[in-house]
């Protein structure tokens, strides 16, 4: 680990506590400096599951990576569990994976690209110290990847960008470089300049040694191995002739051509006078990215980029909490529940809620508190999750993500403590976009209908809202995209074995609002808008435009409405 990360804090952290407030045990904080927690974000298909794969490969946890769209023989990639996503080759909900790595323990989060399961992904960001951006070489930054960076800004989380496919023509890195620059407002910082791309892609320039990675074998299943050479070493390279018998050059690959060679020098020299280097106070804070090119599907860069990845990804560091700063090393255990899922293994008929480790030492048996409802609780096992397999384990450390078997007390964002009680920041929740009504027509299979149901609600698959005015509490489920109600049916259908139908309701955004009884009361709402209260009891208003919600909140100019719920820190129990 490069020292110059050791010493600063994780950008999520405020400012530091006084250290009478909370202890500091040696061990723990060794530990979390052994830890790397991740997310990895894109756009749809820009490959972050394939890159998760072949960063599994080079930290020795699979042997082959299974290609994501293979064949139906071949295995399907080993983050993309879920039934559909194997159909469809899409990730739909976000995976763990934990691997070793030069002694760090990394933690990544596989998170799906599609719009429609952007939910998952926001929430995911929360349990990740750092960000990997994976970006198309031929597509450059596309919308999700534009939606998903503003969320990590608004983090302040640090963001690593890969920019994927270099095997394939696609447009020139420099373009990509002013892209992130202007979209982003970032500064972007090449870490390592592609030699070639396309089938011409024979290697990269490594920007901080200034030598010249070249690769020998185009084997795309298993780790590559390249030749390090110096610039000079290039030089044996002859002007492009029209020999047929190029003459013999010293283990240089005869794909490489000195026009090649040329360029790439050329543009690397306009990098250089760019004269960006990269701070990491700077890049902690969000303010620039360093930039790393290669090819996922065919393991070019990977390895280079994991290497770099693991110097500049801060450890665990301290978080923002309801008693204020707390530093990750402190003794006591803590850590919030940013995902549930029912049915992980088909085997195994329960449901985890995914801990992302703040505080502290997990311990087996541990007994610890609900934060919100106060209830104490013993967690005989945490399990570590690895896409689709499970492992009981004894003990875990800040920035570790267990899986705790849920007893139906867990929800979304919930944090759970042990010694003083105290509240992580919530999760926020987002304006749905679709609405509809499930039913089950088969009547006997009515009670697994609604357990499912309340099962997949609480794991945050889909919002519900309750019609606040009605005598029927009709169940209203939103979704922020029509996809998230295909995985729910699909899902109530495969799991719980209870078919449905749908009835679309014509609404198109969800307004939350805080407002006394007496405001409430005197809402003016237009026809088309629905009073309702979310799954937390949260009043908000159904619309079906953009014009109604201008309607409303020209209406009513003392309330203010929200499109984002975020909710306020609660009172601590006890301190
Ligand atoms: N040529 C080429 N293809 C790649 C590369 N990386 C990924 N792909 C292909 O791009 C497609 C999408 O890859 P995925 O890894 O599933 O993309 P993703 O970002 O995880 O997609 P979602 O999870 O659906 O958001 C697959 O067909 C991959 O084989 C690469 O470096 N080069
Ligand atoms: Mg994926």
């Amino acid at each position: 680990m490069s020292p110059s990360i050791e010493n600063q804090l994780n950008p999520t952290a405020v400012t530091s506590t006084s250290p009478t407030t909370f202890g500091f045990d040696a061990y723990i904080d060794s530990q979390r400096k052994r830890r790397r927690t991740f997310a990895i974000i894109s756009h749809p298909d820009a490959g972050k599951t394939t890159l998760t794969e072949k960063l599994l490969l080079y930290g020795g946890s699979i042997e082959v990576a299974g290609a994501v769209r293979g064949r139906k023989t071949q295995r399907a990639a080993t983050s993309d569990w879920m039934e559909l996503e194997k159909q469809r080759g899409i990730s739909v909900s976000s995976t763990v994976l934990t691997f070793e790595y030069e002694g760090c323990q990394i933690n990544l989060l596989d998170t799906p690209g599609h719009h429609d399961f952007s939910e998952d992904t926001y929430r995911t960001l929360m349990a990740a110290d750092a960000a990997v951006m994976v970006i198309d070489l031929a597509k450059g930054i596309e919308s999700q990847t534009e939606k998903l960076f503003k969320v990590c800004a608004l983090r302040k989380i640090p963001v690593i960008t890969f920019v994927n496919k270099v095997d394939r023509p696609g447009r020139s890195p420099l373009e990509i470089i002013a892209e992130i620059e202007q979209k982003f407002k970032i500064e972007s910082v090449p870490q390592n300049w592609p030699l070639g791309s396309g089938k011409e892609f024979s290697g990269f320039v490594d920007l901080i040694q200034d030598n010249v990675h070249l690769f020998l074998e185009r084997d795309s299943d298993r780790k590559i191995s390249a030749s390090v050479q110096q610039w000079s070493d290039l030089n044996a390279i002859e002007e492009d002739s029209e020999d047929v018998i190029p003459p013999p050059r010293n283990g240089l690959p005869q794909s490489l051509s000195r026009k090649l060679v040329d360029s790439t020098r050329e543009e690397v020299d306009l990098i250089r006078m760019a004269g960006s280097t990269l701070e990491t106070d700077r890049f902690l804070h969000g303010e620039q990215t360093p930039v790393f090119f290669g090819s996922a599907l065919t393991n070019f860069g990977v390895e280079h980029f994991l290497r770099g990845f693991l110097d500049l990804c801060p450890p665990p560091g301290d978080r923002l909490s309801s008693l204020g700063t707390i530093p990750a090393s402190q003794p006591d255990f803590s850590g919030f529940i940013f995902k549930i899922q029912a049915n992980l293994d088909p085997r195994h008929r329960d449901r985890v809620a995914f801990l992302r480790i703040c505080t502290g030492k997990f311990e087996r048996d541990m007994e610890v508190v609900i934060a919100r409802s106060g209830k104490r609780l013993r967690i005989p096992r945490a399990l570590r999750i690895f896409g689709q397999d499970r492992q009981t384990m004894d003990e875990a450390f800040p920035g570790d993500i267990i899986g705790v078997v849920c007893p139906g007390e867990f929800q979304l964002g919930d944090t759970l403590c042990h010694g003083s009680t105290l509240h992580f920041e919530p999760l926020p929740q987002f304006s749905p976009e679709f609405f509809a009504v499930l039913d089950c027509p088969d009547t006997s299979r009515r009670k697994q209908f609604d357990r499912g149901l309340k099962q997949l609600v609480e794991e945050g698959a889909i919002q519900v809202f309750y019609e606040a005015k009605s005598m029927r509490r009709e169940m209203i489920l939103a979704a922020v995209g029509e996809l998230q109600f295909d995985v729910v049916r699909f899902r109530l259908e495969s799991e719980y074995n209870a078919p449905t139908s749908i009835s679309w309701r014509p609404h198109k955004l969800a307004r939350w609002f805080d407002a006394t009884e007496e405001q409430k009361k005197n809402l003016r709402l237009s026809y088309a808008a629905k009073l309702v209260c979310d799954h937390y009891g949260n009043d908000a208003i159904l619309l079906q435009s953009e014009w109604d919600d201008k309607v409303l909140e020209r209406e009513n100019p003392n309330i203010r409405f929200h499109s984002i719920r975020v909710s306020k820190f609660q009172p601590s129990a006890a301190v």
